[in-house]
């Protein structure tokens, strides 16, 4: 008898943990991921700023500041970089090729010799076999850019928006950059003005800035910062609608808040939704966190904030991750304070968040939000989470020290990757393999796609597919970095019936977006899930 009580408290225990997920330290990152995006199903990026972190050495003895992470083996390769990458920006242009913008200082001590980034171009050509590096380019954005924003644009070029021309605690007009700039295969244009950076002040840097993919405002591009927003025709240099300003306190660094484009679907003709989450009222270490976020339709004419409660709990820096399940997961971030680094004999943020929240966008208000299962790894300022490949969220970074603090401090500079595996994962159930796209096997280099095609899908999966069980997303998972999600994208794709072929595999067609505005050219992931199982691995596409 006890000993079925014991076993039904265990069976109960372990139902309960497995609904919230579960964590893993996994490897080492090299240096500490400041900024980090997958490019390629088995590689993260990761770019610090110039420091003496001390397992990043080169060849030649030098210390570096980025690493390729190695997700199959959770090893590293240390990269070389001649400019100061502190606090930049980054994104994808539409060919492919990986653009990081922006900077601060140049460093030279304890093994750094980096010179200044502030107007610094770099470029990464991913590669398969552990060969590719840093290019950086020898003309200059065309002004200082620290803690600004960048997105691939519905035309493959890149947009580079805002900053300050010195890095500084909070924004100020002199300290100011209300620009921005336009990358094209014939370089950058010159900068153009924007007040809407004017009239955020002082909490504008690093706008969030997303491609509107249809509805009323389609092509044109929101923005966001502090408390206000904006549609914005980027090509025409003008506001063509000013937003209602977010109820509450302001959700820009260093009241450090998270933006992000809400899943779209074909099934309501991609209408755009944006979720602000988190932020801060005043700029202090010791004030809690906000506890709310908003919500806006941008499908409509005159959108309007919807609030709600951010999962129960104030947080700022939390990271946005969008799931091939069609959540929204926010994790990472700290309950009181503010980002920015150790000043004063105190750190400016405290009481990390330990748990992930998922925000289901279909639930009534008061059902939407899930709390998951906590780490026991502080993840604060200048940390990142993303979505990889399996369906599983790869967490790193945090580094509230100006200089790599190992050990012996409160908050480290942390090294330590962790994966996250999500509730929708369940590991009693089997996974399918996905063993041709197109006719192409299925390896690490992207395959090409075009809009609005379908392309035929083979996948084993054991113990079967049940017919209409098998739906496909297609994922940017983002530049991340400070709580930003740059050009994250997350859509529902269009899939056939599964039909069982002879050999026991099963083959369905999956139907790419639209346009580009729905989803702007460049490398995405196709998420299939089985029953609800994303796939071993998702499938690397280059789209338009
Ligand atoms: C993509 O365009 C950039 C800018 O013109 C160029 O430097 C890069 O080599 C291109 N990448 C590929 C794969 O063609
Ligand atoms: C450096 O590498 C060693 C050996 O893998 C590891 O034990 C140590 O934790 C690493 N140090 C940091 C700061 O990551
Ligand atoms: C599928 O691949 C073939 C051969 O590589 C190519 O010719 C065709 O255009 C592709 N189909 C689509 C829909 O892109
Ligand atoms: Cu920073």
């Amino acid at each position: 008898m006890t000993l079925i009580v014991a076993a039904a408290v265990l069976f109960l225990i372990t139902t309960f943990v497995s609904a919230q997920g579960s964590w893993k330290v996994v490897g080492n990152t090299g240096v500490t991921a400041m900024h980090a995006v997958l490019i390629a199903p088995n590689r993260v990026l990761i770019i610090d700023k110039a420091e003496s972190s001390p397992n990043a050495t080169l060849p030649d003895g030098s210390t570096g500041w980025s690493c390729e992470y190695h997700l199959d083996t959770n090893t590293f390769r240390v990269l070389r970089l001649t400019t100061n990458t502190f606090c930049s920006a980054g994104a994808f242009l539409g060919n492919g090729t990986f653009m990081s913008n922006g900077g601060s200082d140049a460093v030279l001590q304890n093994g750094i010799n980096a010179q200044t980034g502030f107007t610094g171009i770099r470029l990464f050509q991913p590669c398969q076999d552990d060969t590719c590096t840093w290019t950086e380019l020898p003309q200059p954005l065309s002004s200082f850019r620290w803690y600004n924003a960048m997105l691939t644009l519905p035309d493959g070029r890149t947009l580079d928006i805002g900053g300050s021309k010195v890095p500084t605690g909070a924004n100020s007009a002199a300290k100011n950059n209300p620009t921005y700039e336009i990358y094209s295969n014939s370089g950058t244009s010159s900068a153009f003005p924007i007040q809407f950076l004017v009239d955020t002040l002082p909490y504008n840097l690093y706008p969030c800035v997303t491609v509107i993919p249809d509805g009323y405002y389609q092509g044109y591009l929101f923005i966001f910062a502090n408390t206000k927003s904006v549609v914005y025709d980027i090509n025409q240099n003008q506001v063509i609608k000013a937003l209602p300003d977010i109820p509450g306190v302001p959700r820009s660094y260093p009241l450090t808040g998270s933006c992000a484009l809400l899943p779209l679907t074909y099934e309501n003709n991609y209408n755009p939704e944006m979720i602000i989450c988190g932020g801060q009222a005043v700029q202090s270490s010791t004030s809690p966190a906000d506890n709310t976020c908003g919500r806006l339709n941008l499908g409509e004419q005159e959108p309007a904030w919807d609030m709600d409660d951010f999962g129960g709990q104030g947080r700022i820096m939390g990271d946005s991750v969008a799931l091939p399940d069609g959540t929204m997961v926010f994790v990472n971030g700290a309950a009181t304070g503010i980002a920015g680094y150790f000043e004063g004999a105190r750190y400016l943020q405290s009481d990390p968040v330990l748990f992930p929240v998922a925000y289901n966008m279909n639930a009534p208000k008061g059902q939407r939000w899930t709390r998951y299962a906590a780490t026991d790894i502080p993840r604060m300022y200048h940390s990142v989470a993303m979505l990889i490949p399996d369906g599983t969220i790869w967490v790193a970074g945090s580094n509230p020290n100006p200089e790599p603090r190992p050990a012996n401090v409160q908050f480290i500079t942390e090294y330590r990757a962790e994966v996250f595996t999500p509730p929708y994962i369940d590991p009693s159930k089997p996974r399918m393999t996905i063993t041709s796209f197109n006719s192409s096997t299925i390896n690490t280099a992207p395959i090409n796609v075009k809009y609005g095609a379908g392309y035929q899908v083979t996948f084993t999966v054991a113990g079967g597919a049940q017919p209409g069980a098998v739906t496909a997303t297609l994922i940017h998972t983002g530049f991340k970095t400070h709580s930003q999600a740059m050009s994250m994208r997350c859509v529902k794709l269009f899939v056939d019936k599964v039909t069982a072929n002879t050999d026991g595999s099963y083959t369905t067609n999956v139907w790419m977006p639209p346009n580009a505005f729905v989803v702007p050219p460049g490398p995405q992931y196709v998420f299939l899930l089985s029953d609800g199982q994303p796939a071993t691995s998702a499938v690397h596409v280059l789209i338009g």
